[in-house]
């Protein structure tokens, strides 16, 4: 018996390797499968490159806050940093849902790229009296 074991035994290690191995590939094609699968948000499209950028700042003139300038013309693919220059939170919310930021802090950018032709107006969600509008041409 002992003798039939200890035959036995290296047949029963090479098995048990070869199964480990088997279970390691399938974990790594299931876990390959999964990264590269439909639902998977795992790679987000690149941002292009701004042809330029431009700033819009928010500005507080005795009490009453605005975007500066208001209006602004850009080309297509420029991308547009609203800087805000006042102690109080603002947003910057467009009209038409093209762009949003909720809570914009004293000192804190929001930057959107403009990839296409259109007029874009917006406003501030706390002073709604803030508007502005951005021109995009081709
Ligand atoms: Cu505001």
């Amino acid at each position: 018996m002992q003798k039939y074991l200890s035959r036995l035994m290296p047949r029963i290690r090479f098995l048990w390797g070869a199964l480990s191995l088997a279970s390691a590939v399938t974990l790594l094609l299931v876990a390959c499968a999964g990264s590269s699968g439909v639902s998977s948000p795992a790679s987000p499209t690149p941002s292009p490159t701004p042809v330029a950028v431009v700033n819009v700042k928010i500005v507080e003139k005795n009490g009453v806050y605005a975007f500066e300038p208001v209006t602004l013309s850009i080309k297509v693919g420029t991308q547009v940093v609203w800087v805000n220059d006042t102690p109080t939170t603002h947003t910057v919310t467009s009209d038409t849902g093209v762009f949003e930021i909720d809570n914009l802090a004293a000192k804190q950018t929001f930057k959107f790229l403009f990839s296409k032709p259109g007029t874009y107006p917006y406003y501030c969600n706390f002073h709604t009296y803030m508007t502005g509008t951005i021109i995009v041409k081709s």
